[in-house]
């Protein structure tokens, strides 16, 4: 009994190309492959069904669904004298049996071990309706490998049959002719004259001479069910035998099962999915090495980055000595001040508080803001220099990517559109912030900043202005003292130990509080300057945001896409192999 068509090494290998097909139909579904490419794909599959898809067609009652009933050996079909199959049965493998209505066709299905590897098509009799005539040919016939013409011996050839087999004529399809109900025909020799008749008009009708096999459905039907026909004489085997079903069965497997045909059709569609996931796994090749070179343009901002908040931060503190030298000098001035003032034949000058608060102002305090304020201001201009400069950096890096497009790969999704778009859109913004760049503006803005954290702090009033005070109250308190030991008459205590204790005194304390305010000094500074510097590389990266996101979503994406195209051929070109060495 016929059971497979294929074996079973092959029958293994057909699913395994089945498997990693339909596995790279969607992955290039998932890459957005073009759709011709797909649809190519989809076609050398279909076609791997088509080899094994049997077109029943013939004459209403000549027999057809009891053919098909005999060759699966199971009653799957319903038969009848009158016209019985009203619509396109197709007959395929399924865990259970069933049947159900798909766009007017009626899928039937069995767990029969045959149909793993063929499916059966049982259409209307050929004189059935015209509408439905038309669907088997539109949709049946072009896709089988094989059309079994069944034509019953009580009538060989009718009319009709012979209309049908000029339109399958049209499609080069290759058709057998199967003689039915030989069993009516009691003489050998009329079931051979009717052959020649059939082989004749056939000859006729398709130019060609198709194979022609005279047979019992119903017998062989009955012998594989272990039934008695009535006429076989109660033994199945002689009833197979007396069917002549043996001969076309094993016509059957000898067409469908000659190993070099199944290697060929097998290869087929793996050599289309070889090139398509070759073709596609080079794409994204492509695609890595453009954003490998994206990464690197990203890598380098970035790095420039650092480097620019290094630089930042060395040139502050180096600028910041500058605003020490003004300190050192005012500190320097506020010693020589008192070398000069707390002197023992100035006594009397030591006690007109306000002249010598006013002396120490004039003297000492002298230019000091404003000489701070010039210092700040040019930190500011050098800042807001640095960073046009960072942002110009940034701009040309990105610039010199964007002439870096990659080629548009006819059909394999918008990568480089979406690539190319994205890098001019973050390009524009770079640019623009440059053209647009108002260090004027920049400047004032920052100087706001900075000067609401110095002056608000009231460093300088308090520090250096307010300095003043103390040394005036230090100085007076001075002149009580040696006015009191003046009149004591102790010249040489006053001379040699008080004032000049004094003027250590007012001294340190000076020193002690240019320290405090250089500390407050350099620590708002800084903490500006600080906060300006994170500021400004916190724009730049927000401005190539979307570049970067993109580039590491594709970046994921696309390896992932390579790998699986990768994995993809490599499987295919292993079953290649597999397929070659077949028997
Ligand atoms: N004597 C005899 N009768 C057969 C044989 N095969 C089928 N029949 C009978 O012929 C009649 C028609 O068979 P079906 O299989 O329904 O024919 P069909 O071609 O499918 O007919 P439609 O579905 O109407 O197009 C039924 O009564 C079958 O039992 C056979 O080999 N010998
Ligand atoms: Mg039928």
């Amino acid at each position: 009994m016929l059971e497979r068509i294929l074996s079973g090494p092959q029958q293994e290998v057909l699913s395994a190309v089945r498997r990693r097909l339909g596995e790279l139909q969607a992955t290039l579904a998932r890459a957005g492959a073009a759709d011709a490419d797909q649809r190519t794909l989809a076609d050398s599959l279909g076609r791997l069904d088509e080899l094994f898809l049997l077109v029943v067609a013939g004459e209403f009652n000549s027999g057809k669904s009891a053919f098909i009933n005999a060759l699966v050996g199971d009653r799957l079909l319903e038969e009848g004298v009158t016209p019985t199959t009203s619509r396109i049965h197709v007959l395929r493998h399924g865990a259970q049996r069933g049947s159900r209505l798909e766009g007017g066709v009626e899928v039937v299905t069995a767990p029969l071990p045959l149909l793993e590897e063929l499916q059966i098509v049982d259409t209307p009799g050929t004189n059935a309706i015209l509408r439905q005539h038309e669907a088997i040919t539109r949709e049946f016939v072009p896709n089988s490998d094989l059309v079994l013409f069944v034509t019953s011996a009580d009538r060989p050839l009718a009319e009709s049959e012979r209309a049908f087999l000029e339109t399958i004529r049209q499609w080069g399809k290759k058709v057998v002719i199967v003689l039915n109900k030989i069993d009516l025909i009691l003489r050998d020799e009329d079931v051979e004259r009717i052959e020649a008749f059939i082989a004749d008009g056939a000859h006729e009708l398709l130019g060609a001479s198709p194979a022609i096999f005279p047979l019992s459905a119903r017998r062989a039907l009955a012998a594989k069910l272990g039934e008695t026909a009535g006429d076989g004489g109660g033994d199945p085997e002689a009833s197979l035998e007396a069917s002549r079903f043996g001969a076309f069965e094993r016509y059957l497997v000898d067409t469908l099962d000659r190993g070099e045909r199944v290697r060929l059709k097998l290869a087929s569609p793996v050599g289309v999915g070889e090139r398509l996931a070759g073709k596609y796994l080079e794409v994204a090749e492509q695609r890595l090495g453009l954003l490998a070179g994206d990464v690197g343009a990203l890598d380098d901002i970035e790095s420039q980055l650092g480097v620019w908040r290094q630089d930042m931060e060395r040139e502050f503190r180096y600028r910041l000595s500058d605003v020490d030298k003004e300190l050192h000098a005012f500190e320097n001035r506020g010693h020589e001040f008192f070398d000069d003032t707390l002197r023992l034949g100035r006594v009397a000058d030591l006690l007109n508080r306000s002249r010598l608060r006013a002396d120490f102002e004039r003297k000492v305090v002298a230019d000091l803001p404003r000489e701070i304020e010039r210092r700040v201001a040019e930190v500011i201009d050098w800042m807001v220099d640095s960073e046009l400069k960072l942002w110009q950096g940034v701009s040309s890096r990105l610039a010199q990517r964007q002439a870096e497009h990659g080629d548009r790969i006819t059909g394999a999704g918008s990568f480089e559109t979406d690539r190319s778009r994205l890098l001019a859109r973050v390009g524009d913004a770079a640019r623009t912030t440059v053209e647009g760049y108002d260090r004027e503006r920049e400047s004032a803005r920052l100087a706001d900043s900075v000067q609401a954290a110095v002056a608000g702090a009231a460093l300088l009033e308090v520090g250096a202005i307010g300095l003043g005070a103390t040394v005036a109250a230090i100085a007076t308190s001075t002149a009580i003292d040696v006015t009191g030991l003046l009149a004591a008459g102790a010249m040489a205590v006053l001379g040699l130990v008080v004032i000049p204790a004094r003027r250590k005194r007012a001294k340190r304390e000076l020193k002690d509080r240019v320290a405090d305010l250089r500390r407050r000094l350099a620590a708002t500074l800084e903490e500006r300057f600080a906060e300006e510097i994170e500021a400004s590389i916190r724009r730049i990266r927000e401005g190539i945001a979307p570049y970067t996101r993109f580039v590491r979503a594709e970046r994921e994406r696309l390896t992932g896409e390579r790998d699986a195209f990768a994995v993809a051929r490599g499987g295919l070109a292993d079953l290649r192999g597999e397929i070659e060495r077949l028997s």
